[in-house]
């Protein structure tokens, strides 16, 4: 059932983004736990006043660095994210050209059509790690996303995961795998894992990555590995928490 949210509620835009993944749900694309996912997320939104902070800004130009100097990039995919920002992943995965690649925590076979079914209709001309694709397993991890592509993640020598579980990105990680994260909980142990994590919710971020890529392209790849060399991300981290705190301060 469709309901109607008012320009004028307060929170009208964060409700529109809250019912882009009730409809992912209701049509398959998002696990009920992506639910859950969103509603944590939300939360650090709030605390980190809903907008892109500089923190994640420089996250940002340093992932943006790592996949233009990167071989094999792959952008990977789950319910959550598809369901949230599906034509600025497409843009995204266009203009770095990093081909994406669906992998379920949830996997099931009627998840991964819907998956695949919606990307296309978004203007996707490849998607790996389902239907024909051939795909290999990773020995390093237990669950589900342990099944990757030949022609993706496997030769991967970046992942960008948004929204992800700590486990894989150390099972990524380990492998000898750069990866990138999107998360709003800076304590979860994904970003802690990863060696860039941007703090922001997926909706800004991709958008943001597509710009940057665009003005990136055009840096030498000496300018490129610098950022890269001079990028902290235990620093990052820090900054997201004190981020947190003063503003938690502040409202206080
Ligand atoms: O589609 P599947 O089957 O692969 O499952 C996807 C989910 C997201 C359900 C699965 O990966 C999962 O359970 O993830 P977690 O462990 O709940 O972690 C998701 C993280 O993403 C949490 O730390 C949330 O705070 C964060 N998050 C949620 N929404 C957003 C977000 N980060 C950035 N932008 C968001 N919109």
């Amino acid at each position: 059932m469709k309901f109607n949210i008012p320009d004028s509620h307060p929170r009208a835009r964060s409700m529109h983004i809250r019912e882009r993944l009730i409809d992912g749900f209701d049509n398959g694309l998002v696990a009920k736990a992506g639910l859950i996912a969103q509603g944590r997320g939300e939360c650090f939104d709030y605390l980190l006043g809903e907008k892109t902070q500089p923190f994640a800004e420089k996250a940002i130009e340093a992932a943006c660095a790592m996949i233009l100097l990167a071989e094999h990039p792959v952008f990977s995919l789950n319910g959550n994210v598809a369901a949230l920002c599906p034509d600025d992943v497409v843009e995204l995965s266009e203009t770095a050209q990093m081909p994406m690649e669906i992998n379920l925590f949830y996997r099931t076979k009627e998840r991964e059509d819907a998956l695949l079914k919606h990307m296309v209709e978004h203007g996707a001309k490849e998607v790996l790690g389902i239907g024909d694709d051939e795909t290999v397993q990773i020995q390093e991890l237990q669950s589900e996303r342990r099944i990757v592509s030949k022609k993706g993640i496997y030769i991967a020598d970046v992942v960008f995961v948004p929204l992800e579980d700590g486990d894989r990105t150390e099972a990524l990680v380990e492998s000898g795998k750069k990866v990138i994260t999107v998360d709003l909980n800076p304590l979860s142990r994904t970003p802690k894992k990863a060696q860039i994590s941007i703090i922001d919710n997926i909706i800004r971020t991709v958008p943001l990555m597509t710009q940057r890529i665009h003005e990136m392209k055009k840096y030498s790849e000496k300018q490129l590995q610098k950022i890269i060399e001079s990028y902290d991300n235990k620093k990052i981290l820090h900054e997201s928490l004190q981020c947190i705190i003063s503003r938690l301060k502040e409202l206080s």
